[in-house]
């Protein structure tokens, strides 16, 4: 695997094929029918209307209580100190990484799940790949099957990567931008980074006999149906374009040189780089390898950016953003007139960070902080900035990251109705004592 790849297949122009290619019936969706679809295609107001992206869903979400054992699901211990329990899923508090090298321990690893962490046995786990676009093993109706043992047995590499949940940040659009959206109400702690070893998918794709004709890919995991407001929408499951599954995807079996922990997909999980944490399934059973494009709802409804300045039917959710961290709680109190060495972490889908720049006087003079690590597509780097604030009271840290793409961090985010990718620069409050 190299470090530095080259520019991500176009999924936007891609999802537009996909969206034609279903007006013409010749592409499928299990749990999702044509009337979904159209629906979909003519009106973003549907999305609003949906359970994870309505207001009843956001009051249930801050409703929820948090704490130590407050998501039952998630199997891990969730200290205060290290996590805000949110409905189903732990958000990692950004004190916690201070210290912490480049990448995450397990310990305070955030967890997104849509419903409970199921604990599964290495042993009796088997992945299956099926579909039109393998040419499969005789006799078993194209399926081709693999053990968790055949699997380690295959040629493994190392990668580290980000994931990064596309909610990230959504709190901030109410905050910062006076936006209502639906969904968990993260801060900025629904990211953490690893080194993930595993095999490459497209070494288990070619093994089972790709197609030239296939086109997606549907990782599905094998934790419960997600049920959605009295809708089962089935396991998560979510399509990729053949050329990314080929490109950099790894079946990991491995974080941080242990096993995959219970919580983050053991005893597999695909790793998607770059992209949003919902392609990388945890817990994956079976992979759909299609001749036709694929759909679910996760890549229709959910992780699709709806809102008046987005195309109608929307756009799907690929890459993540570029965006920035202090590894410091809001609220945070220094001491006036001396030197503090702040640090962070910046971080982006689009290519290597390149540059942080911070500013205490808000966004009047900006100036670069020192990256502390080689940047790396897919992974975050460390940075630190030295700031001596005079005056007490209120203050404002604010980080603005940019890539090798040219992305920087704006001053606002686009408005979309289910808060994906709030990448505008996050106003951090602290207090000088
Ligand atoms: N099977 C399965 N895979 C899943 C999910 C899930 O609920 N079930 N959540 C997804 C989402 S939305 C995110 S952001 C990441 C979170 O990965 P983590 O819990 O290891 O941090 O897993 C993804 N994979
Ligand atoms: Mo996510």
């Amino acid at each position: 695997m190299t470090s530095s790849s080259p520019a991500a297949p176009d999924e936007s122009a891609y999802d537009r094929v996909r969206l034609r290619q279903w007006l013409a019936g010749t592409a499928r969706a299990d749990g999702f029918t044509r009337r979904d679809l159209l629906g979909l295609l003519a009106a973003a107001p549907l999305a609003a209307a949906l359970p994870t992206a309505g207001p009843a869903a956001a009051a249930s979400a801050a409703a929820a209580p948090a704490g130590p054992g407050a998501a039952p699901g998630i199997a891990k211990p969730l200290p205060a100190e290290l996590f805000t329990v949110r409905d189903t899923n732990a958000e990692t508090r950004w004190s916690a990484l201070r210290g912490t090298g480049r990448h995450t321990p397990v310990d305070r690893f955030f967890v997104r799940n849509h419903g409970a962490t199921p604990r599964l046995d290495a042993a009796g786990w088997r992945l299956r790949l099926w579909g039109s676009g393998l040419r499969g093993a005789p006799g078993l109706d194209r399926a081709v099957e693999l053990t968790y043992d055949e699997l380690r047995a295959l040629p493994a590499v190392t990668r580290a990567a980000f994931v990064e949940c596309a909610g990230n940040g959504r709190s901030f659009f109410a905050t910062q931008q006076g936006e209502q959206v639906g969904g968990t109400p993260w801060t900025l702690g629904a990211i953490g980074s690893a080194r993930w070893r595993g095999v490459p998918l497209a070494t288990v794709l070619r093994r089972a006999g790709l197609l030239e004709r296939a086109v997606d890919v549907m990782p599905r995991g094998l934790d419960d149906d997600y049920l959605s407001e009295g809708t089962n929408l089935g396991r998560v499951r979510r399509p990729l374009p053949v050329a990314k599954a080929l490109r950099d995807v790894i079946l990991a079996y491995e974080m941080n040189g242990e096993p995959l922990p219970y919580d983050h997909g053991h005893p597999v999980r695909v790793l998607v780089p770059s992209w949003n944490g919902v392609s990388s399934i945890k817990w994956v059973g079976d992979i759909e390898v299609s001749a036709e494009p694929l759909y679910s709802p996760w890549n229709t409804r959910l992780y699709r950016l709806f809102g008046p300045t987005l195309p109608p039917g929307g756009a799907p959710v690929t890459r993540a953003a570029v965006r920035s961290a202090f590894e410091c709680a809001f609220g945070e109190r220094f001491a006036a007139g001396r030197t503090h060495r702040l640090s962070g972490r910046a971080w982006s889908g689009a290519g290597p960070v390149r540059r942080v720049e911070v500013s205490f006087d808000d966004g009047a003079h900006w100036r670069p902080a020192r990256l502390a690590d080689r940047p790396r597509a897919g992974d975050w780097v460390r940075w630190t900035a030295d700031w001596r604030p005079y005056r007490t009271g209120a203050a404002t840290l604010l980080a603005r990251a940019t890539d090798e793409a040219g992305n920087t961090q704006p001053e606002r985010s686009v408005y979309n109705t289910q808060g994906y990718l709030f990448d505008a620069v996050v106003r951090h409050p602290v207090e000088v004592v």
